[in-house]
């Protein structure tokens, strides 16, 4: 029994003495840990050495492979200010395009403000210039006096309404403009490409244009003449499901047309 407790208080003196050896170990480490933060104090991130580092956003021209994109923006050119981090006051505006509530989208990063459709119901509306489903003549038609000209209903009705704001039986002219504009044009197919996002998610399921333009026909005429001879006849078109482009005859009526002007 009494050699049971002597071998007790033998393992509580040597219990003892593995917290006295650990608390040296500590104190051992504590030591040598003193010289390893000095070294890491020298290697600090600094701002100005053309090398992003540690919390710097960018550096120089170091970006970190950002572009005004990649932050969310429409688009511009992103740089680096002298405090390491971004300058986005040369990127595009976050919101590319701005719906102006009259009808019309403006896209900021182009500068065109656009028409915006509707009446997607599968019929034609002729008293109303806006109707997806409306399709118009480019030209070439009968009595034109060049090849190629443009006197189909694209320019005698569809920007006739726009700009001279025809009531539905065409025998009054009603002011003002559309959007209070009357300067609305054809666009050109350079113009055209610009709203096509080819990345959209609904893109070839569906139009390749935000939805903030309202409903989409399949093939949009612009104003520009395929000016390859002998094509004087034949005008651009993009197909919006794809974003494609094609020459098409001017006097086809195959045409859905969506106004552009410059935006003030
Ligand atoms: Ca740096
Ligand atoms: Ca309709």
């Amino acid at each position: 029994m009494e050699h049971g407790i002597i071998a007790g208080t033998g393992r509580r003196v040597s219990a003892r003495g593995k917290v006295f050896t650990l608390a040296l170990a500590l104190v051992a480490t504590a030591a040598f840990a003193g010289p390893a933060a000095a070294v890491s104090k020298s290697t600090k991130p600094v701002c100005g050495n053309n090398v992003a580092e540690g919390a710097e956003a960018c550096d120089g021209s170091d970006l970190r492979n950002q572009t005004c994109n990649s932050l969310g923006f429409a688009g511009g050119s992103l740089s680096c200010a002298a405090n390491c981090t971004y300058q986005t006051g040369t990127c595009l505006s976050l919101l590319r395009y701005q719906d102006n509530h009259d009808g019309t989208v403006t896209d900021l990063s182009s500068g065109l403000q656009w028409e915006q459709k509707n009446g997607a119901d599968g019929v034609q509306d002729f008293s109303n210039p806006h109707d997806v489903d409306n399709e118009y003549t480019w030209g070439n038609l009968a009595g034109c006096p060049i090849v190629g000209c443009p006197n189909g209903t694209a320019f005698t009705d569809f920007l006739g309404r726009l700009n001279y704001n025809i009531s539905a039986d065409s025998t009054t002219t009603i002011w003002p403009c559309f959007a209070g504009h009357c300067d609305w044009r054809l666009p050109t197919i350079q113009e055209l490409v610009t709203i096509m996002d080819y990345n959209s998610s609904t893109c070839h399921n569906g139009p390749c244009i935000d939805p903030i333009f309202g409903p989409s026909e399949h093939i949009y005429g612009s104003s520009s003449t395929d000016t390859l001879d002998p094509f004087a006849t034949y005008a651009w078109i993009i197909y919006s499901w794809t974003g494609k482009t094609n020459p098409l005859p001017k006097a086809a009526k195959a045409y859905g047309l969506r106004a552009v002007r410059s935006a003030d």
